[in-house]
């Protein structure tokens, strides 16, 4: 244990830490005398970004994800009500607070700007006070919006995705993959013996384990459009972005090897002396053929085929390959040599 670790727990160690914690700001101006005067109220405690153009405004958006923008209306080319329009307009932005600095402070132009979705209003020329206690007040609302949201896609145990954003991912997902044809993998993956492990180390050290179980999962992932969610209980599920059956099965079997290497001790288990888990692999191209609720089942019934092959393993179908034939479909064989494992057998991926 690193006694270390509690005195430093939450201070700002090093720089970087403290460029993290400054809010990012986007001025987006044409006139450099109103830039400088917004840099200079806000430079020396937020990390300032600048734009002199609507088309740069929306690029810096993009590549440098600022917590709020301070606009202005009357810019030649794309003029500030269009660049607001555009960032409410995608999903990556439509959070994106916005203040519109403005000399045009009458209430035609002010009631379109919030209608636009702009939080505020500033009237130029600039009171640095003012402009401070304002966006003071809408870092901190963007700020508790965001946890709140985060709040509500999390699982309040694991921290990582609960059912419900699983369920809208996996939704969004398998609409693109029906519009693209691509394919989508999902690994179902459920802890092994996990009711006489609650029994025998109490439900505290149950919970730390679930904990230990996500993380390591979390960290397995490896691309970005991948995803783990806890789907309930001691049960975890990914979804796989173009992802073939293959592949998914190297990473489901990679995924039960990392659990097992955490080596969390479990008396209990027929399986192996510490926690394993089994996993049900499923695999589809989206060609209208197969629904997303069937991917879903077709996943649960290789989870179940892997606990009945003796658990600490995998199995993997693609729901495809199995329509055009069924009888295959319960087919259980190797699908590769069966990986050593640190825990000794039974383990190893199978493929319906
Ligand atoms: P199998 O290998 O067949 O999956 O057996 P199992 O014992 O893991 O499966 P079973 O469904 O019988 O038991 C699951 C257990 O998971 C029972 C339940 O109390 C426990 N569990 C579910 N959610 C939580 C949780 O949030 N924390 C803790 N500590 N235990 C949980
Ligand atoms: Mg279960
Ligand atoms: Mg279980």
């Amino acid at each position: 244990m690193n006694t270390q670790l509690p005195v430093d727990a939450g201070l700002i160690t090093n720089i970087s830490d403290v460029a993290q914690h400054r809010p990012r700001l986007l001025v987006v101006d044409d006139q450099p005398i109103n830039v400088q005067a917004l840099y200079q109220a806000f430079s020396a405690d937020h990390q300032v970004f600048v734009a002199t153009s609507g088309e740069q405004a929306l690029a810096l958006c993009a590549s440098r994800r600022p917590d709020l923008v301070l606009l202005d209306v009357v810019m030649p080319g794309m003029d500030g009500h269009e660049v607001c329009r555009r960032l409410k307009a995608d999903a990556a932005t439509a959070d994106l607070p916005v203040i519109f600095v403005t000399a045009h402070n009458d209430e035609a132009s002010e009631t379109l700007g919030l209608d636009l979705g702009a939080v505020d209003f500033i009237s130029k020329p600039i009171n640095p006070k003012i402009v401070r206690a304002r966006v003071r007040t809408h870092l901190t609302l963007k700020a508790q919006s965001d946890l709140l949201r985060g709040m509500a896609y999390k699982d309040g145990l694991t921290g990582v995705y609960n059912r419900r954003h699983f369920d809208e991912r996996f939704a969004a997902e398998w609409a693109r993959v029906a519009r693209n044809g691509t394919m989508l993998s999902v690994i179902l993956l459920d802890v092994d013996f996990f009711k006489r492990y609650n029994d025998h180390y109490g439900h505290q050290a149950g919970d730390e384990c679930l904990r230990c179980v996500a993380a390591t999962l979390k960290a397995g992932l490896k691309r970005p459009g991948d995803l783990i969610a806890r789907y309930g209980g001691e049960e975890f599920v990914c979804l796989l972005p173009e992802t073939p059956l293959n592949g998914a099965l190297h990473l489901a079997d990679a995924l039960r090897t990392q659990v097992a290497a955490q080596q969390i001790a479990h008396a209990e288990s027929s399986v192996a002396p510490v926690v394993t888990v089994s996993l049900g692999v499923s695999c589809a191209r989206g060609d209208g053929a197969v629904s997303a609720g069937v991917l879903l089942l077709a996943a649960d019934a290789q989870l179940y085929q892997a606990k009945s092959n003796g658990r600490n393993g995998v199995c993997g179908i693609d729901v495809q390959v199995a329509e055009v034939c069924p009888t295959g479909a319960n087919m259980v064989k190797p699908a590769y040599a069966v990986p050593s494992s640190a825990v000794g057998p039974p383990s190893g991926v199978y493929v319906s």
